[in-house]
């Protein structure tokens, strides 16, 4: 068994909290290329040498910490949503700089570390795994703009000490990544390990209805071109269209709304939202773009509007690597007989764009509640800690 530390490891954990702190609990606000980003990024970075790894910052601000030689590579995100966790990431990689650190301890075997760059999506989707693996070009990447118009280009120039060179992928023989579950059935069927057996697929872009901006009191209701009734009309119509082709496991999403003028006395021109759907079953995912697609058109027909789609970005449903899925089933049965279970990801992960480079497995510790993406997520420390045993296990066990 490897000479993991827990007390490190969650000294290393709480360390990281504090870039970004927010909230009265231990929510975190690290969104990526932010102050706070940055600031973490360096603080692994210096964290990371003084493991011994060589630390390697790529061209979008991905953090590697390399080991000599070929090498198992565990790892993460360690960026948030716009409100976020202590621990959504964050857990994956302070879970494999301990890992790492052990394992030089121990001699072996060679564990590699990394922090990918805006899996949360700040501008894309997993874009800093998306980018190294290929599945999205940089210079594509650089056009992506945030919610306030900050390109992906200009955000990621602003963070020192970055290569122009990408970490070449072929020396890691498979990539493990520890994440909380961010869904209710571990904690509800008090368990403590989930091992993954494959992450859904996703689909996401966002959708414009132009309508006609008027005064809100002297426009009569029929006839106006409110855009947000129209985003209403489009959002009720689709849950119906949907019915017989969704399952309880489908999960569709407008997250983010902006109104044009955005006024209270103002019938809203614009509606600009984000749509987003995932779901295990890559044909679903086709079927649902396209009632999306038609459901939108018929809105803006029928009402009179404008309708614009912007670029979709997706990843595709992927199945985890069955030798080292292997090692974490017997890790965990090792460690806590009875008390795991094979798992489908509901969550996106930076493993998704992996998988197309090498092997790929994850395993999850139980979220308090099934909360995340949100301020309150959390996991009993004690949970923590079997999560990296049980990693730990696996890695020497593939050692
Ligand atoms: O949205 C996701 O699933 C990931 O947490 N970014
Ligand atoms: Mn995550
Ligand atoms: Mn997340």
């Amino acid at each position: 068994m490897l000479p993991i530390q827990p007390a490190r490891f969650l000294e290393d954990l709480h360390n990281l909290r504090g870039f970004g702190a927010a909230g009265l609990g231990k929510g975190v606000v690290r969104p990526a290329y932010s102050e706070a980003d940055i600031a973490a990024r360096g603080w692994l970075a210096a964290r990371i040498t003084e493991a011994g790894l060589r630390v390697h910052v790529d061209p979008v601000g991905s953090v590697f910490g390399l080991a000599e030689g070929p090498s198992l590579l565990l790892g993460s995100h360690s960026d948030s949503q716009p409100e976020g966790g202590w621990l959504d990431g964050a857990l994956g990689v302070i879970a494999a700089l301990e890992i790492a650190r052990a394992a030089r301890e121990a001699g072996g075997p060679a564990v590699s570390v990394v922090s990918f760059q805006d899996e949360e999506g700040r501008f894309g989707v997993t874009t800093g795994s998306a980018v190294w693996s290929g599945s999205l070009t940089l210079k594509a990447a650089d056009l992506l703009v945030d919610r306030d118009g900050v390109s992906f280009g200009a955000a990621r120039a602003s963070m020192p000490g970055r290569s122009e060179m990408f970490v070449d992928p072929s020396q890691f023989s498979g990539f493990l990544e520890m994440h909380i579950e961010q869904g209710p059935v571990l904690d509800r069927e008090s368990e403590a390990i989930g091992v993954v057996d494959a992450i859904v697929g996703i689909r996401d872009m966002k959708i414009t209805f132009e309508g006609e901006q008027n005064h809100a009191g002297t426009t009569p209701m029929q006839g106006r071109r409110d855009a947000f009734q129209a985003v209403s009309r489009f959002n009720t119509l689709l849950a119906d269209r949907f019915a017989n082709v969704v399952t309880p496991r489908t999960v569709w999403t407008i997250g983010h709304i902006s109104l044009h003028p955005n006024a209270s006395s103002i019938v809203p021109g614009r509606a600009t939202f984000s749509m987003q759907w995932r779901d295990g079953d890559a044909d679903r995912l086709g079927r649902m773009e396209q009632i999306i697609r038609d459901t939108a058109q018929e809105v803006a027909s029928s009402g009179g509007f404008e309708l614009r789609f912007g670029p979709m970005l997706g990843l595709e449903p992927v199945k985890m690597d069955t030798r080292l899925r292997g090692a974490l089933e017997t890790a965990a049965e090792a460690e806590v007989p009875g008390r795991w279970r094979v798992m489908p990801s509901g969550a996106l992960h930076d493993a998704t764009n992996l998988s197309g480079l090498m092997p790929v497995a994850m395993l999850f510790v139980p979220s308090i509640g099934g909360i995340s993406h949100a301020f309150g997520e959390d996991t009993a420390e004690a949970d923590l800690v079997t999560g990296l045993s049980v990693l730990a296990g696996a890695v020497a066990a593939l050692g």
